[in-house]
């Protein structure tokens, strides 16, 4: 095909500067530098070739139109990806890898995107799968070798020590506060409080845009208006919400019952008051984890600096040591309309933010999918070791579906379903 339209193949892995020439007219299209990467040691494993023409919508348009006459058609969204998975050069925690890359908006989120895409998670499942499948044939000798009792017992003695450890492992990779699945989607503030605290204010302030509609009528906000941001390399998505109040309408309540929703899944909930008049009091889908709010005084412009320590005595009750910040109390004087006060909100936020998802050495889990499958393996893995050692079929079987679940994850054990999800993330040409 490109001999057809660029000459002889060139060298593989050198560039070439070739004439593109329509093969029935031989007339010149473009110039271009050609490449050639050989299979199997390409992206996806094929013969591939790239050629580098100038942009112009014609040149592109005539090239394309060449190439489909030859019978090359478009790649559909994450064909190559696909195609890479499907030649064995990527596993699917790769692929998961290389697509996050793409969408990586924050320096964060590009670090651990890097890693997996360049096999971290492959390893550490691999790895664990392949101590499994040892554990595995282990269990399997002793029921080989069940007339030979020393075997049998020395066999199934060492797999129950390599489950016990791994067991082990996975927990601790498990209990990991969700630190990669929160870097990777955001960490979510829910800006919640009484209606006209200044809540939407907070939010343009915030993004630095107006994002949400600001009026001096209590009630204006119903939805939430959601604002992606990147503060100090680190991504936090905040939502601005309705205000809490006696509402006065059904679209009124049902704004309260999102604010509500949200305040409750949410890593942070900035609590706004009135710097004038302070409601410290929170709804009780946010008492119970206190720890989680931080209360934040705006219109600090509207009071003078005496007022504002009064405002700021201490919060009637027990206060959590979760709320203390570098031994300090969560509260936080600012003002949305003139910015002051706002740099120390931000690196507060940021600060919190960045202790939830520390970044660490260690590997973490980045989607629900694969936290799915490694509480299945450790559920499997339990099975196994409660298992009477007498029954050593099921405990073989209990260790064939922990090795089975890690498997789901890099994708040796697949389901169409799964890789169509995940392959659909990706955009034409990727
Ligand atoms: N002086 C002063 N006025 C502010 C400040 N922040 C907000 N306002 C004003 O307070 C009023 C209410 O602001 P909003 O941001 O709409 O308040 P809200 O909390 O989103 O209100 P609801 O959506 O109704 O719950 C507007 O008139 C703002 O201009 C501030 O820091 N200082
Ligand atoms: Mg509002």
């Amino acid at each position: 095909m490109l001999v057809a339209i660029a000459g002889a193949l060139p060298e593989p892995r050198r560039a070439s500067l070739r004439t593109i020439r329509d093969p029935e007219t031989g007339q010149e299209v473009d110039r271009g530098i050609v490449l050639f990467f050989a299979g199997p040691s390409s992206f996806t494993g094929e013969d591939v070739v790239e050629i580098l023409l100038h942009g112009g919508r014609a040149v592109i348009a005539s090239v394309l139109a060449l190439l489909g006459r030859l019978g090359c058609r478009l790649a559909e969204p994450g064909e190559f990806a696909r195609r890479a998975f499907d030649n064995g050069k990527i596993d699917l925690t790769e692929a998961e890898g290389i697509a996050d890359l793409i969408d990586a908006e924050t320096e964060a989120q590009h670090r651990q995107a890097v890693r997996q895409a360049g096999g971290e998670l492959h390893r550490l499942y691999e790895g664990w799968r392949a101590e499994l499948v040892t554990a595995m044939a282990l269990t399997e000798a002793s029921i080989d070798f069940s007339d030979e009792a020393d075997v049998a017992d020395d066999a199934m003695a060492r797999a129950r020590e390599m489950v016990v450890a791994l067991t082990a492992r996975i927990a601790a990779h498990l209990k990991d506060g969700r630190r990669g699945e929160i870097l990777r989607d955001g960490f979510r503030v829910v800006l919640a409080g009484p209606p006209n605290v200044g809540k939407s204010s907070l939010l343009n302030a915030l993004a630095r845009r107006d994002a949400a509609i600001v009026s001096p009528e209590a009630g204006t906000t119903r939805d939430v208006i959601e604002v992606r941001l990147d503060l100090e390399g680190l991504p936090v998505i905040v939502s601005d919400t309705a205000g809490i109040r006696a509402a006065e309408g059904d679209v009124e309540r049902e704004g309260i019952r999102r604010t509500l929703a949200r305040g409750r899944e949410a890593d942070l909930v900035l609590w706004l008051m009135d710097a004038r008049a302070p409601a410290w009091e929170v709804p009780e889908e946010f008492a119970g984890d206190v720890g989680r709010v931080m209360w934040v005084m705006n219109k600090g412009d509207l009071v003078d600096t005496e007022c504002l320590a009064q405002a700021a005595a201490p919060h009637p009750g027990p206060l959590p040591v979760s709320l203390r910040f570098h031994g300090e109390r969560q509260n936080v004087f600012v003002s949305a309309l003139t910015g002051a006060g706002m740099a120390e909100l931000v690196s507060r936020i940021a600060a919190l933010t960045r202790e939830r998802i520390a970044p660490d050495d260690a590997p973490v889990i980045t989607q629900a999918r694969h936290r799915v499958a490694l509480e299945d393996c450790a559920r499997c893995l339990q099975d196994n070791l409660a298992q009477d050692v007498r029954h050593a079929e099921l405990a073989a079987e209990d260790l064939r579906r922990s090795a089975n679940a890690l498997g789901r994850i890099t994708g040796r054990v697949d389901s169409e379903q799964v890789l169509d999800q995940i392959f659909l993330r990706f955009c034409i040409g990727k």
